[in-house]
């Protein structure tokens, strides 16, 4: 009784916190502490942007004071972003300060971390000069930094700015402009200074913020990038005054959108997310190679190589950069983990550098069952994560001739043969995966390539379809965003609202007739009745349980009948109309 009791209550916080974190009155919040993500970005001019455009793969390195502490503060735990531990343990000023005197990251080496960067394939570093704790990791004037209050005295900033410049490889530092924690008068500062009088935001901003901005643009040679970060509030004023001073010192640099007012060269997408569709314009998503942005001693949870890079590709894919974070621990070193997979993708990215480096996007402007396509003019780069089972590679919707095709390996290439099929192509390859974590096909088309963008149901691979990609009448799309562990973003477009009659639409194209093992994904409350629909008359209704979270459940066996262009139907027969989310559909073929 005891337990079921203590369960109960569990399942009730858990719901709680589920519906204070997805509660539109959370994400408002969370917009106002993270700042405005709608910003739009300019273009910068060609020579500026090059690196950005043509490189599309940086490192991001959050490193700092909070590293020494690794998420523990006093034996206690921070589950959240390792960077956050002085504000989400309310550490206080004097406490976190002292920090500084443990801080001594004597096994930092640049040129380690440059190798590991350049191996992996990265083209770019960009680091934390300072984060939202407002310690600087570079020699400044302001006496709360690396050189002046650590036993460590080294300035690593110079340090792995100097090695990113003989090793060819563009630098940029991260700079917390808004948020400064410890300096009077930064954003969720001291709202005193020590003296007792009154501190504004002009007075953080005169005598620390634009100063080290002034410092990090002038004691580092050329910088490639300055990403600040979380805008917030902060006056228009300032922001113009610090793009200005970068603009006048740092020429060439890139700013991204962070620093607020649309006033970046390129769009910061954030997020920990890949776009599901193609984006114009020059952006960036910025991931991490765990969970936590900075070291923390709890979090194992590694991206391996075939998941570096298969978002790699698929943010290449969708016109994207991929800036992916590794957070050294306080000794200065790169966990040996993210280290070792990260040099996994790079041997990949080594052996296939066109599906990269000044790749243009996917003309299917959306993944694909199997993997994902990037293209160097009229050369296409089909990269294949799940190697189809029977010998037959279904590419939908290319309507270009096709001039040749080859697999290349390391070993070299070999040529393959093709068929068209209605819509579809068909490649005949060898049922085995000729490389892993992802096999290249090459194919030369005789113009620029053409596709219809219509969604695939393959013969021989799962497809999930989302609802991204329905028309929905009667029933409401949108976005949703909560926070996994604390700074963890998750998101998902779902279709709420349902109302009696509601729909969510969606057309495909089917390879071949068949039987397939049809899932839906979604959450709600209680038992529900779905129903999916073909064009052809097929017809599936069940009643399904549900969760507070995401989950997917079978719903049985549908029939398509003929190939080619079909519509397919999903709606609420029964079941709480408020409560329910549908956010995917899946088909298995069936053997
Ligand atoms: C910010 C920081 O608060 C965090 O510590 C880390 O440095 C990360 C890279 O950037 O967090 C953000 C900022 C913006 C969004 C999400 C997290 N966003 O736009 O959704």
């Amino acid at each position: 009784m005891r337990s079921m009791h203590n369960q109960t209550t569990q399942l009730g916080f858990a719901i709680l916190a589920a519906t204070i974190l997805t509660s539109p009155v959370f994400a408002q919040r969370m917009d106002k502490l993270w700042g405005d993500r709608t910003a739009q970005a300019g273009v910068g001019p060609s020579d500026r942007s090059a690196l950005f455009r043509d490189g599309n793969y940086g490192m991001f390195i959050h490193w700092g004071l909070y590293s020494h502490l690794g998420g523990k503060w006093k034996g206690r735990t921070f589950y959240g972003i390792g960077e956050w531990i002085k504000r989400q343990m309310n550490i206080p000023d004097d406490e976190y300060k002292a920090v500084a005197k443990e801080f001594n990251p004597t096994q930092f080496n640049a040129r380690e971390i440059v190798r590991v960067a350049k191996e992996a394939g990265m083209r770019w570093i960009i680091i934390t000069a300072k984060h939202h704790d407002g310690f600087a990791m570079f020699k400044s004037k302001h006496p709360f930094n690396i050189v002046d209050a650590t036993p460590f005295g080294r300035d690593p900033m110079k340090e792995l700015a100097d090695a990113c410049r003989e090793a060819g490889l563009g630098f940029g530092f991260y700079y917390s402009h808004n948020q400064d924690w410890t300096e009077p008068g930064g954003t969720r500062g001291p709202r005193k200074n020590p003296d007792g009088t009154p501190a504004s935001f002009e007075q953080y901003f005169r005598r620390k913020c634009y100063q080290q901005v002034k410092e990090i643009c002038t004691q580092y040679g050329p910088l490639s990038f300055v990403w600040f970060d979380t805008p917030g509030r902060i006056p228009k004023k300032f922001v113009e005054q610090l793009v200005k001073l970068v603009r006048e010192t740092q020429p060439q640099a890139m700013l991204c959108s962070r620093v607020g007012y649309g006033l970046g060269d390129y769009q910061s997408k954030g997020d920990m997310e890949v776009p599901p569709r193609n984006i114009e314009g020059l952006w960036e998503t910025c991931d991490t190679t765990n969970d936590s942005w900075s070291y923390a001693w709890y979090d194992q949870n590694w991206k391996d190589a075939t998941e570096i890079l298969h978002r790699l590709v698929a943010t290449v894919a969708r016109g994207g950069a991929y800036l992916l974070n590794v957070g050294p621990d306080g000794k200065g070193r790169i966990p040996t983990p993210a280290k070792q997979y990260l040099l996994e993708a790079g041997q990949w990215i080594n052996r296939h550098p066109s599906v990269i480096y000044a790749a243009g996007p996917s003309p299917w402007g959306h993944a694909l069952a199997w993997g994902d396509v990037t293209t160097q003019n009229d050369t296409l780069s089909l990269v294949v994560f799940d190697w189809p089972q029977d010998g037959r590679l279904l590419l939908p919707g290319l309507k270009t001739p096709i001039e040749s095709a080859r697999i290349v390996t390391a070993a070299g290439e070999t040529p393959v043969e093709w068929e068209r099929h209605g819509a579809w192509t068909v490649f005949r390859v060898p049922c085995a995966k000729p490389e892993t974590p992802a096999a290249v096909i090459e194919i030369q088309t005789e113009e620029t390539p053409q596709v219809d963008q219509t969604l695939g149901v393959y013969p021989n691979t799962d497809t999930t379809l989302l609802v991204e990609f329905a028309e929905v009448t009667g029933a409401e799309k949108k976005q949703l965003r909560w926070m996994e562990k604390f700074g963890e973003w998750k998101h998902i477009t779902q279709v709420g609202q349902w109302q009696d009659g509601g729909k969510a639409v969606w057309t495909v194209n089917v390879a071949e007739p068949g039987d397939y093992m049809v899932e839906l994904t979604y959450k709600g409350e209680g038992r529900m009745v779905w129903r999916i629909e073909t064009d052809e008359g097929a017809m599936l209704q069940n009643q399904q349980n549900s969760a507070t979270v995401y989950h997917t459940y079978p719903f049985g066996r549908l029939v398509f009948a003929k190939p080619g262009k079909h519509t397919l139907t999903v709606s609420l027969i029964e079941g709480d109309r408020e409560q329910a989310s549908l956010s995917a559909m899946c088909f298995h073929p069936m053997e």
